[in-house]
């Protein structure tokens, strides 16, 4: 079995290890020549543990070679960004050009499979190309649809551990997809129809993104009334039946923060809680900033100086150095912006250097700032002792008892 992988990014290059190493013969194509250089020379263009090492097995093994261009194999797989527009449309831009770039290859008994985040209709609509310019191929080539669930920094476990939905164009699309699939995948393989595996991985980041809205919201409430929501949402969630999310300085990365977009573009009437659940999370982002903004004008006017303050994280999650989509990052930059830049330390411990921050050390920091922001719950900040002779904004519960 030969397989071709459109796309090393985080999900593509870490899925083409994996089926080699159970023994698929793969292709990896990306149209970055530095990322296929990389690849074939074992080196690991993204993070993630334990991953160069398998790497570099299957390249010494010849089970897997990176490529700028597609070759003949038996399957396909479209695992290229779906990023959005500025008016907040899906952009397939990239499925489909990965599309056209396999359609050439393409021969009867050939399976071809999208993985990337896609709006609902995404693998009708390729499925119309591939047969608009090879008619000859209808009725002999299976077509199916089947969203990666991984989470970045466990995705050696999860490729294979996770569940996963595979919904194919037909009933003989789907097993297909299933028998590729089942040869390193030990979760459960659901079968259902393209659609539904299209809305089924919007929905499940959807979940998500109301849920954390849920919580965002109870913290602009708390914050008014006095209340500490994180001592809140832990008593609530002592009921059985209850299970709130946590809050944060908003909601981040190349997922959550996006796929609900793909809903409310295509169903603008009906996607009301989840189109207000993504102003919510962006409102997060905005309010802290202009908190941050406020505590420094109110030092400054009692006690006439500036302060010196420490933005601490600039990751959108705790733990990584993902700064994609980051709500840390945003409120960093506008809080910079208000004072130009003056007496900001800006903190990233999982970064060594960043081409626009000039980035300190968080100990440092801490020590010298007058207000102390807290924006990403990274372990090492949970290490620093409260100071009441410090003005602490914490927006992601570092202490959470405080
Ligand atoms: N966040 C909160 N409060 C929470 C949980 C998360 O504010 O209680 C924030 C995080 O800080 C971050 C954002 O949400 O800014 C997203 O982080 P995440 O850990 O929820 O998710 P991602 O984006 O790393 O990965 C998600 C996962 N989807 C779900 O959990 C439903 C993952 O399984 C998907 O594979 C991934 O999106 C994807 O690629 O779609």
């Amino acid at each position: 079995m030969k397989a071709c992988f459109m796309g090393l990014g985080y999900i593509g290059l870490p899925t083409a290890i994996i089926a080699a190493k159970h023994g698929v013969e793969v292709t990896g194509v990306d149209i970055n020549p530095t990322v296929v250089e990389m690849t074939n020379q074992g080196h690991l263009h993204i993070i993630e543990p334990g991953m160069e090492e398998m790497l570099q097995d299957v390249v010494k093994s010849g089970a897997l070679k990176a490529s700028t261009t597609p070759e003949t194999c038996d399957a396909y797989f479209m695992v290229v960004p779906t990023p959005f527009k500025g008016n907040h449309e899906p952009d397939i831009s990239y499925v489909e050009a990965a599309t056209r770039a396999v359609i050439p290859f393409l021969k009867e008994g050939d399976l071809y499979v999208i993985e990337s985040t896609s709006p609902v209709g995404t693998t009708d609509k390729m499925a119309g190309l591939i047969f608009e310019l090879r008619p000859e191929l209808k009725g002999k080539i299976f077509i199916a649809y089947c969203p990666e669930r991984v989470l970045p920094g466990n995705v050696i476990y999860e490729l294979v551990h996770n569940d996963r939905v595979i919904g194919g164009m037909n009933e003989q699309s789907t097993d297909k997809a299933i028998e590729f699939y089942s040869q390193f995948v030990q979760g459960t393989l659901h079968r259902t129809n393209c659609k539904t595996a299209e809305m089924c991985k919007l929905t499940e980041n959807s979940s998500r993104d109301v849920q954390i809205a849920f919580a965002n919201e109870l913290s602009l409430i708390c914050d008014k009334a006095g209340i500490n929501v994180w001592e809140l949402i832990s008593l609530a969630n002592k009921h059985p039946r209850v299970n709130i999310l946590q809050p944060g300085c908003g909601v981040g990365g190349h997922c959550i923060a996006v796929d609900p977009y793909f809903i409310t573009a295509d169903f603008p009437v009906e996607s009301q809680l989840i189109a207000k659940a993504r102003e919510i999370n962006n409102y997060k982002a905005f309010w802290c900033a202009e908190k941050v903004e406020n505590a420094m004008l109110k030092f400054e006017l009692e006690r006439h100086r500036k302060p010196c303050v420490a933005m601490m994280g600039l990751a959108f999650k705790p733990n990584i150095d993902d700064l994609r989509e980051s709500p840390a990052k945003y409120i960093t930059t506008k809080v910079m912006q208000s004072c130009n830049n003056a007496n900001i330390l800006v903190v990233e411990p999982n970064v060594k250097e960043h081409n626009v921050f000039k980035l300190t050390d968080y100990n440092e920091a801490y020590d010298k700032a007058d207000i102390v922001v807290f924006l990403t719950a990274h372990n090492q900040f949970k290490t620093l002792p409260w100071r009441d002779d410090k003005i602490i904004l914490d927006f992601c519960g570092i202490y959470k008892k405080s």
